[in-house]
């Protein structure tokens, strides 16, 4: 078993408790008593201490001994004891739903919590922790009490079948939070899509050093609505990341101490380590950095690729990496940075509420958002795309999803070109709508020659009424001939 140097040193820490201890829960009866007294139940306290961590890329608890996701002991009658602290800081609980036991949640934030309870039945339980994916990326675990199960309160046969179909209810619908008034505190979260890092054109292949946090923080989703988000450095879109085709990139990506959730960056312009997701594992805190060639042009995408990782994507964990060709790409007036993302919340769309995400429609596919750059109102209010008549705009667009296709279009105006599914070497032309997959991105070019207020879309049109809506702004002289309402003059 590989092990981190951090998870020697907490093994080490730990490994002087000889675990489990057992610690005689009854009084010892005097020794003539004994003899005659009606054979006591060996009650004992059965103490267990487990740690969490990361191990090989999974999350697992660990005992004091350093065993991984280890096999509890206990027999009916005994009280069982389990001291629980997260070694790598995230936020965890455990869970054994079959006996009805449930720890509170622990991070390196609220130090150690446990759990004690007494076993009433025999056979052998599942503990994990409920926090959604976690369970699914390795934090499982078997308890096993032996002996008989006392007749009062062992559960009828049905009731196994019932609790554990509750335990795989748990898995994917957390524990149901008191609705609260959106949060004082929530800050805008949307990209500024003018952000777009300057362009690179013809040099020879360089290193490129990037580093990225990760940082969840109360956004304001729409007007009177907050949400939690979990962002690359505080805005969705994480930032636009631009290099050269050949070129070589250094990226260390730093969780913030505050954070609650390991998190991770996937690159699809990376080639191997699952586009970095593989090594960038990162307990709240900690930093790790992976170095990759751009060995592709394109437009792509990058997310967070830590489990529930549709959820840390719907979040607003995603952004997109530019690797230019050789010579870079045509020069053009304005360029913008935009990405679509859906959300799945607990309370219905403009519910003036701080808004908790929920899972179950998550994995059904029914979102409550469509958002521009993170949140409603982020392309339509906050930062609205500018152009002058005559100007060549060109948009960076990519969908993060998780899981809704975009149909982009733009009303009132037309594609001169577009990079389809974000490949560089054969634009198409003249295109009215474009689709974008989950994932994937695509470039797009508008000479814009009427003024106007042009709206950006999703052409899956009941998607604008839930927040899909982004304004470029054209000002201007009207070209002559190209539009005018009213009869041909
Ligand atoms: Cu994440």
């Amino acid at each position: 078993m590989k092990t981190t140097p951090s998870l020697r040193a907490i093994a080490a820490a730990v490994c002087v408790l000889a675990l489990p201890l057992s610690v005689q829960a009854q009084a010892s009866l005097p020794a003539s008593a004994a003899a005659t007294a009606v054979k006591p139940a060996a009650a004992t306290l059965k103490r267990y201490e487990l740690q969490t961590n990361i191990v090989d890329g999974k999350m697992v608890f660990i005992d004091a001994k350093g065993q991984v996701n280890p096999v509890l002991a206990a027999k009916v009658g005994d009280t069982v004891e389990l001291v629980l602290k997260s070694g790598e800081g995230a936020e965890h609980d455990l869970l054994i739903p079959e006996l009805n036991v449930a720890s509170a949640k622990f991070s390196a934030n609220s130090g150690s919590t446990s759990v004690r309870f007494k076993v009433t039945r025999a056979g052998t339980f599942t503990y994990y922790c409920s926090i959604p994916g976690h369970r699914q990326i390795g934090m499982e675990g078997k308890l096993e009490v032996t002996g008989t199960s006392l007749a009062e309160t062992a559960a009828p046969a049905s009731a196994a079948g019932e609790s554990s179909q509750a335990a795989a209810l748990a898995l994917y619908t957390p524990a149901p939070s008191p609705m609260r008034g959106p949060d004082p505190s929530a800050v805008s979260v949307a990209a500024n899509p003018a952000q777009v890092p300057a362009a690179i054109g013809a040099r020879a292949p360089q290193l490129l050093k990037y580093r990225m946090e990760t940082v969840e923080l109360p956004g304001k989703l729409d007007d009177g609505t907050s949400f939690t988000y979990w962002t690359f450095n505080r805005q969705v879109p994480g930032p636009m990341l631009r290099a050269k085709v050949g070129d070589t990139v250094e990226l260390t990506l730093f969780n913030a101490r505050d954070s609650k959730m390991i998190h991770s960056i996937d690159l699809h312009a990376v080639t191997g380590g699952h586009g970095g997701g593989q090594h960038t594992q990162v307990a709240p805190g900690q930093e790790k950095t992976v170095t990759f060639k751009a060995l592709n042009p394109g437009l792509f995408v990058y997310h967070c690729a830590t489990p529930l990782v549709p959820q840390h994507i719907a979040a607003g964990m995603y952004g997109m990496i530019l690797v230019e060709p050789e010579g870079g790409l045509s020069k053009v007036d304005r360029e913008y940075y935009v990405m679509q993302g859906e959300m799945y919340t607990g309370r219905p769309h403009g519910a003036p509420v701080h808004q908790e995400p929920n899972l179950e429609k998550m994995a059904n596919e029914l979102p409550d958002y469509y958002v521009f750059n993170g949140e409603v109102g982020a392309l339509s209010k906050t930062h609205k795309l500018q152009a002058k008549v005559g100007e060549t705009v060109r948009i960076y667009f990519g969908v993060g999803g998780p899981n809704k296709i975009s149909s982009f279009h733009v009303i009132g105006e037309i594609f001169d070109k577009v990079y389809s599914e974000g490949s560089i070497s054969s634009p198409k032309h003249d295109v009215q709508t474009t689709l974008v997959a989950p994932g994937g991105a695509t470039i797009v070019e508008l000479k814009v020659q009427h003024p106007g207020s042009y709206l950006l879309v999703d052409h899956a049109l009941s998607r604008a009424g839930k927040g899909a809506v982004g304004v470029l702004e054209v000002t201007g002289e009207p070209v002559p001939g190209v539009y005018h309402a009213g009869a041909a003059q």
